[in-house]
């Protein structure tokens, strides 16, 4: 172990130098809190394909289905809590002079540890909308198979980006943004396969960030970053929190003894 512990002294001298720091995550780091992930063994999708089940096709094939596995994830989610890699997130906050959140995942547990401002690619699972006639539904029954919208009748859909779909202007636009504009950026807890999104962590190494990823497994993006911090995001995020708290820290002793 080096005198940096176990971050390299490049890692660390980027994070105390960085004006703008960008994080963006998958499901990976809400499996710590036991929300399971999409892709892999333990996945969701090890039984069903991702088209048999987030596409409009796949909807309109068996809504009653899709909604059902949809209340399925909206249990698990009402009942696990943010885990520490969500509340290292919600710490950079204070850490860094800019620090943007960028999160693919649809479960509300960003903002449940603290995070003020984070951009949603993927939607969020609290959300409804009718296909009819557009009106949210923030809370909606699913007790007979498919919620019905109070205002038309129309059959009412979660507000999520499946396969085939845009992506939110607004909050694509605005994490487009901050990956140029990014002087270090984190890919955490994701394979790295769905795009666009995944196109974000190699639009911030071509502008110039320093590219790091956290994930339990390599995966398509390894190759390209910078620093690849292998293991579980809830144990390394909050001790390179600590490391970088500890370098400003002495770095200001050391500017105040001059
Ligand atoms: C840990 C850990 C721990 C575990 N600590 N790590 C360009 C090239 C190729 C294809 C396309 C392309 N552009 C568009 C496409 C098509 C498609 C796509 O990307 N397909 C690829 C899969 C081939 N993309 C789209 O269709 C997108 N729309 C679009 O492009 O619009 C333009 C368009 C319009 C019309 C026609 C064509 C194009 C939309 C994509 C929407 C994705 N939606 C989902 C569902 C959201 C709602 C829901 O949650 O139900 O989003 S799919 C699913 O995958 C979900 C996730 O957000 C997303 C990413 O998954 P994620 O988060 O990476 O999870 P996993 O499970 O894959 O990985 C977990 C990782 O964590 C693993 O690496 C583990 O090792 C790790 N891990 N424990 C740290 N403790
Ligand atoms: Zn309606």
């Amino acid at each position: 172990m080096s005198a940096a512990g176990p971050f390299s002294e490049a890692l660390l001298e980027a994070l105390v130098h960085a004006v703008h720091v960008v994080a963006f995550t998958g499901a990976g780091i809400s499996a710590e809190s036991g929300v399971p992930t999409f892709r892999g063994p333990e996945g969701i999708w090890s039984k069903f394909k991702p088209e048999e089940l987030a596409s409009m096709d796949a909807f309109m094939r068996n809504p009653a289905l899709v909604w059902e596995w949809y209340a399925h994830r909206k249990t698990i989610i009402a009942t696990v809590q943010p885990n520490p890699g969500h509340a290292a997130l919600a710490r950079m906050e204070s850490l860094f002079p800019r620090f943007t959140l960028i999160t693919q995942n649809i479960d509300n547990l960003h903002r449940r540890a603290g995070s003020t401002s984070v951009h949603e690619l993927h939607g969020n699972i609290e959300r409804s909308y009718c296909l009819d006639c557009g009106k949210t539904h923030p809370n909606v029954s699913l007790s007979d198979g498919v919620p019905r919208c109070s205002a038309c009748g129309g059959a009412v859909r979660p507000d999520v980006v499946w396969f085939g779909e845009m992506l939110p202007e607004i909050e694509w636009e605005a994490s487009a943004s901050a990956a140029e504009d990014a002087d270090v950026f984190f890919s955490i807890g994701t394979s790295a396969v769905v795009y666009p999104a995944a196109s974000l962590p190699l639009t911030a190494k071509r502008c110039g960030a320093y590219l790091v990823e956290v994930n339990t497994e390599p995966t398509p993006l390894t190759e390209s970053v910078d620093a690849f911090l292998r293991g579980p995001s809830g144990i390394i995020l909050p001790r390179l929190c600590d490391a970088v708290a500890a370098r400003v820290a002495s770095r200001e002793r050391a500017k105040s003894n001059i």
